[in-house]
């Protein structure tokens, strides 16, 4: 077998690569090691830039991100039982949408599967071979049996984990790490949100984020410590942990109700660069992971899979390499900015165990300078809403 473009990942970044490319007329196949039931399973980003909002649309699969999606002005930050607001759209002139990664997952996949792209799920023991050479090879495993598809260039999109990174030889790869001392509980339940827009909370308990899916459907964080087994976290015992964050108002509003989804996801800073060897590219959080604290995560794999599309279309259209040569650098200059920003509101909004008395009167300082000084939130607001591509 041979095509274009081997897509290993079939999260938000593979489909949404194979979808632009489709568009372009460049062929490709997804490889996916899980179920497509069980990629949809995993409840993950509910942010999107309108940067990221734009190239769903441009892939051909906004109609129900448009329909069912909120548009958000701003975000509510809460400090000390009091809530301040950040207004993007005063501030910077755009808004956010929020909308789940899971139903942007299910919407590439449908116009995927509609326009007849092949996406081969449970592929299992993906390996990626001579991508030093002009003919890279990918191997797998479907039912037991053996797969290979010869190729062009091969787009890792198989988030930290995946094959990828781990392709590219050690001594061509530097990565950059920080993990933090802390993970967020996150719940899902099929409840109004307590308030229009998210508010994130930093309180002397920990941190907490109330955001949401729908007007009927909510998306609650808690800061828990690193130690946490989700089984032992009963939906009574996060609601009064939640409710003990949370200022007097939105306390009051919260609606609780059995959970749909718990669980607990570990909070790192991670960047390898470079994001290519040969023909072989790294894109979304194959390439870097952020801290879910900034929304970053899925609309940074977003800018990743945009330069890399258009890179890959720019060889296929008009055999210009150059796109391809400056994909890591022109990807890790927006990257790191956003890295900047993730931990940055990391750093402001959580209780840091091991934290002196001095590092938490830099933190309220840093809450007070911003809920005063239209600069500082201007500079929230503009990495918020996404810096430009
Ligand atoms: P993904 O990890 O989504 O997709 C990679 C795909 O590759 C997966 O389907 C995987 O099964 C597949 N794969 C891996 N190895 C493979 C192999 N060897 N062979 C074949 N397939 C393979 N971002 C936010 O903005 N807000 C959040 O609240 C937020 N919460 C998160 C919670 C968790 C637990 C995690 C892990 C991430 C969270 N993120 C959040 C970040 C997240 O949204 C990612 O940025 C987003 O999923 C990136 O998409 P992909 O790059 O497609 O990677
Ligand atoms: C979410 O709704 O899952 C979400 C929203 C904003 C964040 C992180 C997660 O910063």
């Amino acid at each position: 077998m041979r095509t274009q473009v081997v897509i290993v990942g079939s999260g938000p970044s593979g489909l949404l690569l194979g979808q632009l490319l489709h568009k372009a007329g460049i062929d490709s196949i997804i490889l996916e090691q899980k179920s497509k039931s069980y990629v949809l399973g995993r409840i993950r980003a509910g942010v999107l830039e309108q940067g990221a909002v734009g190239l769903i649309e441009e892939a051909g699969a906004g109609a129900r991100m448009r329909r069912e999606g909120l548009i958000h002005d701003g975000t509510e930050i809460a400090f000390r039982g009091e809530r301040h607001r950040i207004d993007f759209k005063a501030l910077t002139g755009k808004t956010v949408m929020v909308y789940g990664q899971t139903e942007v997952t299910h919407d590439l996949m449908d116009v995927r599967e509609a326009c007849g792209a092949p996406t081969v799920y449970e592929a299992l023991d993906v390996a990626i071979h001579d991508v030093e050479t002009d003919s890279p090879q990918v191997t797998w495993t479907k039912d037991g049996k053996p797969q290979q598809i010869s190729c062009d260039y091969v787009a890792a999109c198989d988030g930290y984990h995946g094959v990828g990174r781990q392709t590219i030889p050690a001594d061509k790869l530097k990565t950059f790490e920080r993990v933090y001392p802390f993970g967020w509980l996150g719940l899902l339940v099929d409840k109004p949100p307590l308030s229009d827009e998210l508010v994130y909370t930093n309180h002397e308990r920990g941190f907490a984020l109330c955001s949401m899916r729908s007007l009927t459907r909510s998306r609650y964080y808690i800061q828990c410590s690193l130690d946490e087994h989700v089984e032992d976290w009963s939906d009574d015992r996060f609601w009064e942990e939640l409710t003990r964050r949370l200022d007097k108002e939105a306390a009051r509003r919260l609606q609780t109700g059995p959970s749909i989804e718990k669980s607990i996801a570990p909070l790192r800073s991670f960047v390898a660069e470079p994001l290519r060897h040969g023909r072989l590219f790294l894109a979304g959080d194959a390439g870097h992971i952020v801290p879910p604290t900034g929304a970053k995560g899925l609309n940074l794999a977003a800018s990743d899979v945009a330069y890399l599309s258009r890179a890959l279309i720019d060889f296929y259209k008009s055999k210009s390499s150059a796109g391809l040569d400056s994909y890591s650098q022109r990807a890790l200059a927006r990257i790191w900015k956003a890295e900047r920003f993730s931990w940055w509101m990391t750093q402001m909004l959580h209780n840091f165990p091991e934290s002196s008395g001095f590092d938490r009167k830099m933190q309220a300082a840093e809450l007070d300078y911003l809920f005063a000084s239209p600069a500082a939130q201007t500079a929230l607001a503009e990495n918020y809403v996404g810096l430009p591509y």
